[in-house]
């Protein structure tokens, strides 16, 4: 189990001036293999609250300890996605459903046609292996029960179907197709979830910098479902009280980085437990720089 070190403490303190909630920040330390006590006492020791007063949990006083930290918000610059109900991604026309400025998330229909969804399932099916998560101490891969789903990727252009879905995101996205992450397809079974978590590398973390060597930071994500889920796995984004049901060749699109490099906490985000059958993704990662 990790420990608060130095690391630690000083992802802690920059979360508080970031604004976030002590919620969130607890979910992503329990997410990281922290005891969900022994985060809720870091927390709030970050905050200046006393974890044994029953107290501190009241609202009144998160409230006043988020004000004191005089948090540096996040700036929300124009996105990089096109305006429009409609939008030519390459070789498709994408359908805006929904779009919400704080934070930006954008729902798309349409993004992969039908055939194209059971195409990309079939020929991932039989190659599937048990998701991990990055590990923030040493920035390696682990399988940890905070992502229940079995997954493989694709690399970037590697057969020409692919290269097709990589230029048709990319131009969707708005983004340079070289700057994506290969393609990644995640299989949920029934109760199959992945509990809230940001998809940025957090810099305070020591294992981010493993990652952001390559193309620096993650900057937006697009997940595509590949079907519909008959109940249950939606997206969902606690900080936000939103959440974004799966629909077959539909997306949802958000962006964290913004160009001052600035990250949104809002973007806190989930895939919620599969309540009825099952739930296939494919999901689009960009980075800040060409991802070689
Ligand atoms: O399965 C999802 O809906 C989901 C939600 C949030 C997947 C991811 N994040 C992810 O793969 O990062
Ligand atoms: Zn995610």
């Amino acid at each position: 189990m990790p420990v608060v070190d130095a690391a630690w403490e000083e992802w802690l303190s920059s979360n508080v001036a970031r604004g976030c909630s002590p919620d969130s920040m607890i979910d992503a330390m329990v997410q990281a293999g922290f005891a969900a006590d022994a985060a809720h006492v870091a927390v709030h020791k970050t905050f200046g609250l006393n974890p044994a007063d029953s107290a501190f949990a009241a609202a009144a006083a998160t409230e006043a300890a988020l004000a004191k930290a005089a948090p540096q918000t996040y700036q929300y610059d124009e996105p990089p996605v096109a305006r429009g109900n409609l939008i030519r991604a390459y070789d498709r026309d994408v359908r805006v459903l929904m779009r919400c400025e704080r934070p930006q998330v954008i729902v798309f229909a349409d993004v992969l046609s039908p055939d194209e969804c059971a195409g990309m399932i079939e020929r991932s099916r039989h190659r599937l292996k048990r998701s991990t998560t990055v590990n923030p101490d040493t920035g390696k891969e682990d399988v940890i029960r905070n992502r229940t789903s079995e997954g493989i990727w694709y690399q970037r252009g590697e057969d020409p179907f692919i290269e097709k879905l990589d230029r048709r995101i990319a131009s969707l996205m708005n983004w340079p197709v070289e700057n994506g992450e290969g393609l990644q397809i995640l299989h949920y079974g029934t109760t199959g979830e992945y509990r809230p978590h940001f998809d940025y590398f957090p810099p305070d973390q020591p294992g981010s910098a493993v990652h952001t060597a390559r193309g620096g930071q993650r900057v937006a994500t697009l997940v595509v479902y590949l079907n519909d889920v008959p109940d249950g796995g939606e997206t969902t984004f606690p900080e936000a009280g939103m959440s974004v049901a799966a629909r077959q060749g539909g997306a949802v699109y958000f962006r964290y980085m913004n160009g001052q490099r600035q990250l949104d906490p809002l973007t806190l985000h989930g895939g919620a437990p599969v309540l009825d059958g099952d739930k296939w993704i494919m999901t689009k990662w960009m980075r800040e720089r060409a991802y070689g």
